[in-house]
């Protein structure tokens, strides 16, 4: 069986710090234990992380509309508002955000804190992080990225799952399949689609398209639509970033890696928000030859770093050097110094991939990226 479990099944009686994990037999055994704990509690946070994507929104309008099917009373509540591209998802519009006293209140009040598609504290964003510490009740983590962080009471986890949809999928079969409507379906799907990149990860599997086969009778948008949707509304001025951004690219080992920087001259001059910011790295890993593509996005307080390779090349290792993390073939960092800096120590820690001494930059590159991270100029 390839969906061989990392489920770990982790019970935190009284939630104290002495963890007791029971390792579960089988994936049934763990939805099992999952779902019980879901039945056993009434009032129910589900969060997820900052810049939320399609698997993070549609993860979370599935869970909260199946728990709300079984008269729990729910609220969705994120550091971050849903972005342009998913505001289109029916059931995204009851996503709470900002630290007001109705939002404090019902985490303070909730006996069941949810995280759904991230396993760090740190990611979850400021606003939901402060809501926190006026929490005190057990946290369950839903999620399919590789090291959690040890916090969570109970941990339904899979690495090798497409997306945090198909867990959440899973779970609703265990306990009733046709409790999906079509608002759930058509944010399963969209969660699948998002993850997978448009089906084509080495994740997916022919499980994953039988669940998407499903999702699509029960939901109410075609794949065209729930495309469209999602990836066909840049603005017009987003070709300007990408001829800007591309200007800079740079192929190293052989043209093996590429990466690109954008800056926030670059944005500024396109007139390009942070939203628009995807893409890149598709566009990028779709030059025959490239292995591995690195995306630098510049912002106030650091640099973005987005880590994508095919094959055998471990990204979430390497991000983890910066404190990151993710998938073995996709993963972020941020890193809090100028964009020239962040490059330079990211190409160093190359060196454990391809077992090379680190990078040295050549002159060239050196002179653009002190050319970008000037804005003056
Ligand atoms: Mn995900």
């Amino acid at each position: 069986m390839r969906r061989t479990l990392l489920a770990e099944v982790a019970v935190n009686g009284g939630y104290k710090r002495n963890l007791l994990v029971l390792i579960a037999t089988s994936v049934d055994a763990m939805l099992k234990d999952i779902l019980e704990v879901l039945l056993g509690h009434h009032c129910f946070v589900i969060t997820t992380h900052q810049r939320p994507d399609g698997d993070a929104i549609g993860s979370q309008v599935a869970l909260g509309r199946f728990l709300e099917h079984l008269g729990k009373e729910v609220v969705l509540f994120n550091s971050d508002p849903v972005p342009p591209s998913l505001e289109w998802m029916p059931g995204s519009e009851v996503i709470r955000t900002g630290n007001t006293l109705e939002n404090l209140n019902a985490v303070a009040q909730a006996d069941l804190f949810v995280v759904v598609d991230t396993n760090s504290r740190d990611r979850l964003g400021k606003t939901v992080d402060r809501a926190l510490d006026l929490y005190k009740g057990p946290v369950l983590l839903v999620d399919h990225h590789t090291e959690p962080e040890s916090w969570f009471t109970w941990m339904m986890r899979d690495e090798d799952a497409a997306a945090t949809g198909e867990l959440i999928y899973d779970l609703i079969c265990t306990y009733d399949r046709d409790l999906i409507d079509s608002n759930m379906a058509t944010a399963l799907y969209t969660a699948l689609m998002t993850d997978t990149g448009s089906f084509r990860f080495s994740s997916v599997t022919p499980k994953v398209h039988r669940m998407a086969a499903d999702l699509l009778d029960r939901g109410s948008y075609s794949p065209l639509e729930v495309y469209a949707g999602v990836y066909e509304n840049h603005s017009p001025a987003w070709p300007r970033l990408v001829s800007m951004a591309f200007q800079g690219l740079t192929f190293l080992y052989d043209g093996e890696l590429a990466y690109i920087t954008i800056t926030r001259h670059m944005l500024e001059t396109a007139g390009v928000g942070y939203d628009e910011i995807h893409g890149f790295s598709d566009m990028v890993m779709s030059i025959a030859g490239v292995r591995i593509t690195l995306i630098f996005t510049e912002t106030k307080r650091g640099v973005k770093v987005s880590f994508r390779s095919k094959g055998s090349h471990r990204m979430d290792i390497w991000a983890q050097i910066y404190g990151g993390g993710g998938h073995h073939n996709a993963a972020g960092a941020f890193i809090r110094r100028p964009v020239r800096e962040a490059v330079e120590v990211v190409l160093e820690g190359i060196s454990g991939l391809f077992e090379e001494d680190a990078v040295v930059l050549a002159e060239e590159d050196e002179a653009y990226l002190k050319a970008l991270s000037s804005p003056k100029q």
